[in-house]
């Protein structure tokens, strides 16, 4: 089974997520979830989250990293919201200082 490394299992986490069970998970249901995700969540968290998702671990979070952590295709709408959201300097990746920003500011 796979950590979050914040005491979360993943599978639970990607169960409370997909909230219609279709095994997907749209944008509302992404919301939802980010926004209790916040609340709880401490800034050292949110760090270990990020380098969960920086999968190649270069520090950056590109849209195919999204995508595989996800389960989502490539061209699912949802990591284009994502992606607009957070990616501030549209260089196509988001960084530790985007990715903390888009959760400050979206919610
Ligand atoms: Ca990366
Ligand atoms: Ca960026």
């Amino acid at each position: 089974m796979e950590e979050f490394g914040l005491g979360i299992d993943l599978n639970i986490f990607m169960n409370e997520v997909d909230i219609n069970k279709n095994m997907k998970i749209n944008f509302s249901e992404f919301m939802t979830a980010f926004y209790d995700f916040k609340k709880n969540v401490k800034k050292n968290e949110l760090e270990n989250f990020f380098k969960i998702l920086d999968l190649n671990h270069d520090g950056r979070i590109s849209k195919d990293e999204l995508s595989e952590f996800f389960t989502l295709s490539e061209d699912d709408e949802i990591l284009e919201e994502m992606m607009w959201i957070a990616d501030k300097n549209k260089d196509g990746k988001i960084s530790l200082d985007e990715f903390i920003a888009a959760i400050d500011t979206t919610l």
